[in-house]
């Protein structure tokens, strides 16, 4: 059976999430709202096709995307950079390799229990 990330997900923690986003120059009064909000995730997962919308009180963001085809992403409302994006399953984990101004930037995705798992890498510099 492959792995099936579709549902509705709630955010119950953010460990280093104000790290992450001084590594990609978010302001100061823009991260003290983000590391409060409880963002909410759903996730349509169908075959190689991913819609993943992550609501808040404070912004939105839509990301839809297929395994194993580059886009474009603009990380609207986010910090803006624009990057080209792919992502591949690794085993059971959905990576994401954002290439760009920042080095080393991506996320991945994955399952275990109950929950989803989202950690987010980007270079400083
Ligand atoms: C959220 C990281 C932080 C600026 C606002 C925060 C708004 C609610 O997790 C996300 O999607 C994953 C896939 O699940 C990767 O695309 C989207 C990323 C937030 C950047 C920058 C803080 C301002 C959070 C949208």
């Amino acid at each position: 059976m492959p792995v099936d990330f579709s549902g509705t997900w709630n955010l119950i923690s953010n460990d280093n999430f104000e790290g992450y986003m001084v590594a990609l120059g978010i302001d100061f009064a823009t991260r003290k709202i983000a590391k409060m909000l409880k963002p909410q995730k759903v996730i349509k997962q169908d075959g190689d096709s991913f819609y993943i919308h992550t609501t808040s009180t404070f912004r939105d963001y839509l990301l839809q995307f297929k395994i194993g085809e580059e886009f474009e992403e603009d990380n609207k409302g986010l910090d803006n950079r624009k990057c080209k994006s792919l992502v591949t399953w690794e085993n059971d984990k959905l990576v994401c390799v954002q290439t760009g101004e920042k080095k080393n930037r991506g996320w991945t995705h994955w399952l275990e229990g109950d929950d989803l798992h989202l950690v987010f890498t980007s270079d400083f510099y």
